[in-house]
Order: structure tokens, then C-alpha cells, then sequence
């Protein structure tokens, strides 16, 4: 073992070492973590807090979920790697598991949640060309204002966030982007010629967890069927029982009537997009899900990755997707995100530093009393993460918070008045 594994390092040590030898792409809370069970993580001076971010949604099931751990140390004791050159025993079940899960025909397995969104944008082209008949290089795709849907060139070249795109063109061209939540504008530019597809997360959860009207979705979702244009939902964050349901375009169904996914409030995407809790965190594991009619315009050779579809990825996405019903993760998402809104209602209504809570099921947001560029949100997560729970501002005065899905409500109510005496006791 070489001197850099050799020590047992302080926070700061370690924090040190990032900083001399790590890109400074990110600019973490000043916390190091060492372990994670459930809802809970410990720094290495081994204090505990309460996870209230779930690696943005990827941790729905809880960290080191045991079912999870085990079926990914089964696997990579067996086999890790064979690439798509040649079949393996993992990858055929597993295809047919989530097909039948999230009812679609057919998945074409990737590792992140960028490679997915690029995978569907492939796919939504390739199927204007050879199916709708747009002429090649021609398709434009519909976007929404303050979308989030990855870092890679193509998804940042459509992005509005100068954090995300400046001095990183020349830009993708083909895209259209319209305000969110606005059917008038989605409806106008779906008029325009060329539209192969709209792309919209059900909730935007970077830009600040914003939840559209309620009849947003299913507008959007006739609009696309009446001009002949693809409906792909990314549910890399909001997706696998986050928001109460399956889906996030499930809308109020909880899977308690075990619909098959065909609830009249489900608004069912041509592509749909998944990522982060697919895995459970517990490995990178991406998928992209859509009928035959569109899935079957890639032939062999036009895409895939050399760990797309990997027998680890395989097992330990089944386990992943397992716990959510074994657990019934929606349902408790859905009782106990609203029993979390309530509570920071309360909190509103007596401190004037929060003036609003978004959310759906156990995605949710503060919106903080002052302005964005402000540091009042950061210093507010630091106060919580003296107090015992971990959370970080999106953008500006906005704080998310999305415990794993398996928190109970006795935890919950602990972690209410944790942030209750956080915001009680914060002095600006
Ligand atoms: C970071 C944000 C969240 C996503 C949606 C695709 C992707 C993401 C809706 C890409 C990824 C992550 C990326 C991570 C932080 C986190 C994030 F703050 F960046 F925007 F969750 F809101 N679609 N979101 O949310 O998936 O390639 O990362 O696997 O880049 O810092 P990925």
C-alpha cells in the first residue's frame, strides 16, 4: 500500500489532498464522508448525519442497501465485463425485467445519465429521418428553459445556464427551447417544421425542483401525439418512486392498484429516461426504454458503449428496482412527502429567512429569503450540517431536499426539527 492509502487522514487532509490533485469541478460542503447506511452518513472524525440529498436522487433505496450490495459483490465475484461483443447470462433477464417493469418493448442499457439523454436524442433523430421522413440533419428538438440533463457537449450546447456552457462551443445546433410549463409556447413551436421531439424532465430538478401545473405533462403529451413529435421524458432525477409514484408522468397513480402503467393519469413518453436510483447508487447504470417502432431504427453497430448493459449493471439493477416495490418506496414517498411539506409549512409561517416549499413526493425544496447570489442558502446548508443533516443549495437561495425514500416517519420528524432549530437559530 502505497503513503496515500497508507494514513488514516483527517477531513481536512483529505480535503487538502483534493484540492492540490483533483480538478476543482466542484465545490463540496465542507464534509467528508467515510460511510453510508440507510438514510444516514458518516464523516471520518465519525459523526453522523442525515443524507438529505441521496447523491441528487440516486440513492433512493438508502446508501449500501444490503440486497443492492449483495447482488453487485455476487456479480463482480462472477463476471464484470464481457463488452457487447459477445452475450452474457446477465443481460438478457435483466432486459426483460425492466421492460416488464416500466412497460415498453424494448431498453438499450447505457452508464450515466448523459448517455442516456445523448442515446435518446440519437434515437429521436434517427427516427424523424427514417420513420417521420424529416429531411436528414434537418430535425430540431423542443427544450425548456432552465432544463438540466447532463454536462456532455450536445446536452450543454442547449442548456441556459452559463455555468453549464460558456467557452465550452462551438454549440450543437438543432434545438428549440421554449419557457417550462408553457403549453401555449411548447404548442407554437411544435407548429414549426421539422420537430422530431420534446425533451422535458416532469419536474426540473436542478433549476430549483420546479413543479409544472398539473395538466402540464398530459397537454404536453397529446400535443406530441397530435403533431406526430416524440415525448421523452428524462427521469433520471425525478424517476423510481422519487416523487411519489413510479414516474414522475405517472401523475397520482402509486402502483397500489398495480396499473401496469396504464392509469389514465400516466402519461406514457415515446422515450423514457432513466438513470441515478436505477442502480440504487451502488454502480453506474443508465437506460433508455421505447417500443419497437422507435427502438428498432438503431441497427447493430450505430450505438452502444463497453459497459452499457454490463453484468454487474444487469444484477444490480434488478435488486435496485426490486427494493422499490419490496419496500413500497412509493407509497412512503408519497405519505411522507406530504407529511414533509405540512412541516416546512409550519416553519414558513413562523420564520420569515424560508418563504415557500415546493415539491412532490420526496423531492422538495425551500426557497431561502434572500437573493441568489446571496450566501445565505450555503451558509444555512453549513448550519444544518453542524446540526446533523446534509443538504445543498441548487441554484442560489433554493435548498433541496431528497432523503432516501426508505427514511421513516419517526427520522423524518427528527430531521424537521433539525431544520426547524437551524432556521430558529440562523443569523444572517
Ligand atoms: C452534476 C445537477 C441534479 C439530471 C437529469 C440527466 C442527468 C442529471 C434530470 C445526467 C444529473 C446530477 C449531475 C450532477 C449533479 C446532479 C444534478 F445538479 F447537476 F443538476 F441532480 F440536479 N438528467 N444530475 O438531474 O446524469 O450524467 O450525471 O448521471 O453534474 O453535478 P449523469
Amino acid at each position: 500500500m502505497n503513503m496515500i492509502t497508507q494514513l488514516k487522514r483527517s477531513s481536512s487532509e483529505l480535503i487538502a489532498l483534493e484540492d492540490q490533485h483533483g480538478a476543482h469541478n466542484y465545490h463540496p460542503l465542507p464534509v467528508v464522508l467515510a460511510k453510508g447506511e440507510g438514510v444516514y452518513v458518516w464523516d471520518v472524525e465519525g459523526k453522523r448525519y442525515y443524507d438529505f440529498l441521496s447523491a441528487y436522487s440516486a440513492v433512493n433505496q438508502g446508501h449500501c442497501h444490503p440486497k443492492i450490495v449483495d447482488a453487485l459483490v455476487q456479480q463482480a465475484q462472477t463476471l464484470t465485463l464481457t463488452s457487447r461483443a459477445f452475450y452474457n447470462d446477465a443481460l438478457g433477464e435483466y432486459e426483460a425485467f425492466v421492460t416488464q417493469f416500466f412497460g415498453f418493448d424494448k431498453v438499450l442499457p447505457m452508464n450515466t445519465g448523459a448517455e442516456a439523454v445523448e442515446t435518446a436524442l440519437k434515437l429521436c433523430r434517427k427516427w424523424a429521418y427514417e420513420k417521420k421522413g424529416i429531411h436528414e440533419n434537418e430535425a430540431k428538438i423542443i427544450v425548456c428553459d432552465g432544463n438540466f440533463h447532463g454536462r456532455t457537449t450536445t446536452i450543454i450546447s442547449f442548456s441556459n445556464d452559463p455555468d453549464a456552457n460558456k467557452n465550452f462551443g462551438p454549440y450543437t445546433p438543432g434545438f428549440i427551447k421554449i419557457p417550462y410549463d408553457d403549453i401555449e409556447a411548447l404548442e407554437k413551436a411544435l407548429q414549426q417544421d421539422n420537430i422530431a421531439g420534446f425533451l422535458v424532465e416532469p419536474i426540473q430538478g436542478e433549476a430549483g425542483v420546479y413543479t409544472p401545473a398539473d395538466d402540464f405533462l398530459a397537454k404536453a403529451r397529446a400535443l406530441c401525439t397530435q403533431y406526430n413529435a416524440l415525448f421523452i421524458a428524462d427521469e433520471v432525477q425525478t424517476g423510481i418512486a422519487r416523487t411519489g409514484s413510479l414516474l414522475a408522468v405517472c401523475g397520482n397513480c402509486t402502483c397500489e392498484n398495480k396499473c401496469e402503467r396504464q392509469a389514465a393519469t400516466y402519461q406514457r413518453p415515446d422515450i423514457l429516461i432513466l438513470g441515478k436510483a436505477l442502480s440504487g447508487g451502488a454502480y453506474p447504470v443508465s437506460a433508455v426504454l421505447a417500443d419497437d417502432e422507435i427502438m428498432m431504427v438503431i441497427k447493430p453497430g450505430q450505438h452502444g458503449s463497453t459497459f452499457g448493459g454490463n453484468p454487474i449493471a444487469a444484477k444490480v439493477a434488478m435488486a435496485a428496482l426490486s427494493v422499490i416495490d419490496e419496500e413500497h418506496l412509493i407509497q412512503n414517498a408519497r405519505l411522507l412527502g406530504k407529511l414533509f411539506r405540512a412541516e416546512m409549512q409550519k416553519i414558513i409561517e413562523k420564520n420569515d429567512l424560508v418563504v415557500k416549499v415546493r415539491g412532490k413526493g420526496l423531492l422538495n425544496a425551500i426557497i431561502v429569503n434572500d437573493t441568489p447570489d446571496s450566501s445565505t442558502a450555503w451558509d444555512l446548508c453549513v448550519a444544518l450540517k453542524d446540526n446533523g443533516l446534509l443538504a445543498k443549495p441548487t441554484h442560489g437561495n433554493i435548498i433541496r431536499f431528497a432523503p432516501p425514500l426508505v427514511i421513516t416517519e419517526a427520522q423524518l420528524m427528527e430531521c424537521v426539527s433539525i431544520i426547524e432549530k437551524t432556521i430558529t437559530s440562523f443569523k444572517k
